[in-house]
């Protein structure tokens, strides 16, 4: 049950302080830590420069540019608290990705690392509807405009009176076509996601220190490395180098006791524990974004003593929905509904499927799928349920265990692909006459991207060709999603109308 009045901004840094925790480092980053006091002061001054010097209304939509540190942060909270509707975005995005975002949920303004200015400014001078980007520098040199103009103003600010079913936050997924869908989510679902996950499951505490590597502009990011410690006093560190293996000094320099990050990353730290790494301060090791291979939950029990807690999420419901728990985690097993949620497996009409049989993951509980303007909608939420496009099976005890992933998505290294994006990447190369993009299997990363491209008469098929065709994706799309493997062929397997059969080259790849 929550209040009819809800703004998120105040739950997740104000009524910290109000609870006697004002002393307490709530974040770790830009090169220094700051307590629950000084963020609710910073974020409130962030707050009166977005209302007063750039005339932020309730409702506006925000959008915020940034690599993980407390200053994206501020930034988020400090337009919730002016009542705007925040788009976090990655700090890989190019030009032509961040155009389809402001085109697609009308964005005027936006803040911006001053870092990361250019490709933002780039899709600004061609966009009808961004008008204005503010740079921020969360080094604290306070050169850049919004950090001047806030140091300005009060730390005292009256947040907007938001509704716990205003929508707060617009999270992008680019699901399994590239065309991006924004995701609506309330104030009230984002605490549902801390009250129910972060609470149930990991048990948080304001002695946790969290860190780990998903982007904030990924729910996963936003709930697992900001949401969750500032809902319950804990601390975040977060920095913008927490990739491996720095993750791993990181860990050992906070002492952190949670982590979220993919299994790609746990395998790194797994192999630096054989060199003497010491992660005995971590209690709680998450994973999800991608399946967590049966070997490497053995090797964390065995090495820590503790499960490594696998889970399922979307960014159409917040955040994880399923999860394994402390004294009730299994290898290969994605574990049981978080309280609230409801889970089970249907089949194409949405009949419910006996155990053991794989079907349709259907999910239905206080967060859901609200997809902004978009015909796509009705395809994922169906008779109330939440069709989330994973295969998956039930054992006889109740468990979930995942089967297969939606055919076009590919997940490498914790990230979400989709195909025909690099398709497109590629296809607007010359040299490229056709080119059908897949998943193969990867040891080290889950999957690569992989791409069977048929050239251009005239182009040679050698290792030139392949690092010129890499470094164009790479220029043209965010960097993550360049084909790691391309191989060249001189026809693509098609059906007799034409359209390229996938599904042949996953076969043989
Ligand atoms: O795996 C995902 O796609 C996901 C998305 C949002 C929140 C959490 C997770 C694991």
């Amino acid at each position: 049950d929550y209040p009819d009045y809800i703004n998120v901004g105040v739950e997740l840094t104000d009524r910290l302080v109000e609870k006697g925790l004002g002393d307490h480092i709530a974040l770790i980053g830009n090169g220094r830590q700051r307590t629950y006091k000084e963020l609710t002061d910073w974020t409130n001054r962030i707050a009166h420069a977005l209302v007063e010097d750039y005339g932020v209304k309730p409702g506006n939509r925000i959008l915020i540019r940034s690599a993980n540190n407390p200053a994206m942060v501020a930034c988020w909270l400090a337009a919730t608290k002016a009542g705007a509707v925040v788009v976090n975005t990655m700090p890989m995005l190019r030009a032509g990705e961040l155009a389809k975002i402001v085109e697609k949920a009308e964005i005027s303004l936006a803040l911006c690392d001053t870092r990361l200015m250019d490709e933002l400014v780039a899709c600004a001078k061609e966009s009808t509807h961004l008008k204005k980007v503010i740079g921020f520098d969360g080094t604290a040199s306070h050169d850049a405009e919004l950090d001047r103009v806030a140091l300005s103003k009060p730390v005292r600010f009256e947040a907007v009176k938001t509704g716990r079913d205003d929508v707060a936050l617009l999270g992008f997924t680019s699901g399994t076509t590239g065309v991006p869908k924004a995701t609506m989510h309330f104030h009230r679902d984002i605490l549902v996601i801390a009250d129910g996950y972060a609470r149930e499951v990991l048990g948080v505490t304001p002695e946790d220190v969290f860190v780990g590597s998903p982007p904030l502009a990924f729910t996963f990011g936003l709930g697992g490395l900001a949401v969750f410690p500032l809902r319950f006093g804990a601390a975040a560190a977060l920095l913008e180098t927490a990739s491996p293996p720095n993750l791993i000094e990181i860990i050992q320099k906070y002492r952190a006791t949670v982590c979220f990050t993919a299994p790609t990353a746990y395998r790194v730290m797994l192999k630096a524990m054989e060199e003497g790494a010491d992660l005995s301060s971590l209690r709680a090791a998450v994973s999800a974004g991608e399946t967590l291979p049966a070997p490497v939950y053995e090797e964390w029990m065995a090495k820590t003593g503790k499960p490594m807690l696998d889970g399922i999420g979307a960014t159409e419901m917040l955040h994880i929905f399923i999860s394994n728990r402390f004294g009730d985690s299994h290898p290969a097993c994605t574990g049981k509904p978080v309280t609230g949620y409801e889970a089970r497996i249907v089949d194409e009409s949405g009949t419910e499927l006996k155990r053991g049989e794989v079907g349709r993951l259907a999910v239905r509980g206080p967060t859901g799928c609200r997809y902004l303007a978009d015909h796509r909608q009705a395809g994922y939420v169906q008779n109330g349920w939440n069709i989330t496009g994973d295969a998956f099976w039930q054992d006889e005890d109740g468990y979930f265990h995942f089967a297969a992933r939606n055919d076009d998505m590919i997940v490498s290294a914790g990230y979400n692909i989709a195909g025909p994006e690099v398709e497109a990447a590629l296809l607007s190369h010359d040299d490229v006459l056709e080119c059908a993009v897949i998943g193969a299997a990867d040891e080290e990363r889950g999957q690569i991207v992989e791409a069977h491209v048929v050239l251009a008469a005239g182009v040679e098929p050698d290792a030139a060709t392949v690092k010129r065709l890499q470094d164009h994706v790479k220029a043209v799309i965010a960097p993550y999603k360049y084909p790691r493997r391309i191989l060249f062929t001189d026809a693509l397997p098609k059906t007799q109308t034409g359209k390229i059969q996938r599904f042949r080259l996953r076969e043989t790849s």
